[in-house]
């Protein structure tokens, strides 16, 4: 059995270094908690950014998996098969459109979204071709394919990977005012929009504004796409973030919890005006829709609905704002977030920020870990019972205050 240094030494050595983790090697997942290699338990508080919802290895999902696995693992679209027709004919009742379009990640499913705001603009809207524009928001994180790259304002994610894909316009998040300036172009098509910035650091826009921004779009004939691959699927205490201000987006976009973070499921949802601009040939993917995405998908949406997950992310996210915000500590400067997608912001003391809270967090058996350097993202699985909740609290609780004691 190989020593959890002995693992991180093989990463370093054989993998490529695109990722900073914490020194922490897992080895199994169960509903709120995850165990490393030395068996040591920890609450997870990042559930894979927000992909295990349903909580790690749910007993339901994993089946429907195993089951179909050992049936029909991919036919490829090149044929029918016997679960891709009822997967879609339940994912457009369970949300309400009427079609979807399987991918396999959250950013291949952003990118079959650009790709069909283009065409709806150029086949029914009729922008000139090659002409038409997406607004999209400073800070986004819509993933890490060269055009989503393209209209990023990190720099990390942008610098040298260059030449840009064009015809993206970036405006300052939760700004009505510049929308409203960017809509007066013709050539705009669609607004791509996260409900709440996850990566940027769970930034929480003002009451109404998702409507707001919904209504002009809808007003300038342009399309209100919602990223929903980490706000979606219960985590802010909504089944979908935009179903808090009542926005019917025109293009949901979906990933992670899709699947229980069992199996890589992503997809978008619309209606036939704008689904079918794109025609047989124009799209697709191999894995896209497989057999085991079907069953998968099915069992983490049943299993959203059956145990109540929205319902709860709301509860217990109250209670997780409100307890944190009463820590008596000058490193807390402010909690915000929605349901069960939360963030603090650490204001560094005795030289001590973000990342050592994270580190003291890890030792007292609590995972998390920061964004954007003061920031970190509190994000349980949705199962995590009242009393995990408030055991996990009192670990954080004592790992902040251990650094001004
Ligand atoms: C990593 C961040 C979070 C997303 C939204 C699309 C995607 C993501 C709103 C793309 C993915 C992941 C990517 C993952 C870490 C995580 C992340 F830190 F990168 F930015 F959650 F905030 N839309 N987010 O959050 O989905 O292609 O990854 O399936 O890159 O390490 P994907």
């Amino acid at each position: 059995m190989l020593s959890a240094q002995e693992l991180m030494d093989m990463e370093a050595r054989y993998g490529a270094h695109n990722y900073h983790p914490l020194p922490v090697v897992l080895a199994k997942g169960e509903g709120a908690f995850m165990w490393d290699v030395d068996g040591k338990k920890y609450f997870d508080f990042l559930s894979a950014y927000s992909a295990v919802n349903q909580g790690h290895t749910h007993p339901k999902i994993v089946n429907a998996l195993i089951e179909q696995a050992k049936k029909l693992t991919l036919t490829s679209r090149a044929f029918y098969n016997d679960a891709l027709g009822p997967y879609e004919k339940f994912i457009t009742e369970y949300f309400g459109y009427d079609k979807f379009l399987p991918m396999n990640t959250g950013a291949e499913a952003d990118e079959t979204a650009i790709k069909l705001c283009r065409k709806w603009a150029y086949n029914v809207k009729g922008i000139e071709e090659n002409a038409a524009k997406i607004i999209v928001c400073a800070n986004n994180f819509h993933g890490r394919t060269t055009t989503i790259i393209s209209f990023s304002t990190d720099p990390d994610a942008k610098k040298g990977f260059g030449p840009y894909t064009p015809g993206f316009e970036v405006i300052p998040y939760n700004d009505i005012p510049a929308l409203e300036k960017a809509l007066e172009d013709k050539n705009v098509a669609g607004f791509l929009v996260e409900p709440i910035q996850g990566e940027a650091g769970v930034m929480v826009p003002d009451e109404g504004y998702l409507k707001k921004a919904y209504d002009l779009c809808h007003a300038h004939n342009v399309l209100f796409i919602a990223d929903e691959v980490q706000t979606g699927i219960a985590r802010t205490g909504k089944l979908l973030a935009c179903d808090h201000e009542n926005v019917r987006p025109d293009i949901v976009i979906l990933g992670k919890a899709l699947s229980g973070g069992v199996f890589p499921v992503s997809g978008v949802l619309a209606d036939d005006e704008i689904m079918l601009t794109i025609k047989p040939g124009e799209h697709g993917s191999t894995f896209g829709g497989n057999p085991i995405a079907a069953r998968v998908a099915i069992a983490a949406l049943e299993v959203v609905r059956d145990e109540k997950l929205a319902e709860r992310a709301e509860k217990l996210g109250k209670i997780f704002r409100e307890k944190i915000q009463g820590i008596d500590s000058p490193m807390i400067r402010l909690v915000r977030g929605k349901g069960l997608l939360n963030a603090v912001v650490i204001k560094p003391v005795n030289g001590k920020e973000a990342w050592d809270v994270c580190l003291k967090m890890a030792e007292n058996g609590l995972l998390a870990k920061p964004t954007h350097g003061d920031i970190i993202r509190f994000a349980p699985p949705l199962v995590i019972t009242e009393e995990q909740l408030l055991e996990a609290i009192s670990i954080i609780e004592k790992s902040i205050l251990s650094f001004t004691e």
